[in-house]
């Protein structure tokens, strides 16, 4: 049983969109303040009705608060993370800041995470027959392609510019990373000349936010 004393995180390890919660944590210092529960994906733990209670989508993470509220959506769950531990923002301070975080984290999470998510589950096996009740490869294939111009979009962005969406690290980073990460997992390699790209995703590999979480 999980003490409400805690936050907790409801997560499944090496899947990207917890991934992205950890890291958010790890930034913040604050991995050692929540405690993290395994939900067994594989065994469709999260198309439950325990579990549709916390999450009506059946996704993963889901975080509770201390209050014993549930939160989801990786960004959503980020944004409490950001407000409620100290550490550096990752949601930005001024006006103009938190809104080019927010936008150009949507960019990385439609443009790549999502295309490559949903290339993942419609034109691979994806999680296997039990969890992929439904198919279309033809819209698999074609996210694949929205994913690779996502790519492309982001290579020519970070020629100028060291980090996604501001002069500092943020939550758009920490998208991206992961969908890549995700990319990578499905077989979507990042074209070589993608240079600016490759080149930020070997310096953010090296940041202790991704290696800690
Ligand atoms: N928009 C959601 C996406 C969450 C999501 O798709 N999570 C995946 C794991 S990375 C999941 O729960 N997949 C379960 C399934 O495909 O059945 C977020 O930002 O958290």
């Amino acid at each position: 049983m999980s003490s409400e004393s805690k936050i907790a995180l409801y997560e499944t390890t090496g899947f990207p969109n917890p991934a992205r919660v950890r890291a958010a944590l790890a930034e913040k210092g604050s991995l050692s303040q929540v405690e993290f529960i395994e939900v067994d994906v594989m065994n469709l733990e999260h198309r439950t009705e325990a579990f549709y209670a916390i999450n009506p989508l059946g996704t993963v993470p889901v975080l509770r608060t201390l209050e014993g509220e549930y939160l989801s959506e990786s960004t959503a769950i980020t944004e409490y993370i950001d407000a409620f531990f100290d550490g550096p923002s990752l949601t930005g301070t001024t006006p103009l800041e938190r809104g080019m975080i927010h936008m150009m984290q949507r960019r990385a999470e439609a443009m790549v995470m999502d295309a490559v998510g949903t290339y993942f589950h419609h034109a691979t096996k994806g999680l296997g027959p039990a969890l992929e009740t439904y198919q279309c490869s033809e819209w698999g294939n074609h996210q694949k392609q929205r994913a690779l111009a996502g790519f492309s979009y982001f290579n020519q962005h970070l020629e100028h510019n060291l980090y996604v969406a501001a002069d500092t690290f943020s939550m758009a980073d920490i998208t991206l990373f992961y969908g890549l990460a995700f990319a990578e997992f499905a077989g979507i390699d990042i074209p070589a000349e993608l240079t600016n790209l490759i080149g930020w995703r070997q310096t953010m590999s090296e940041r202790p936010c991704f290696s800690a979480s």
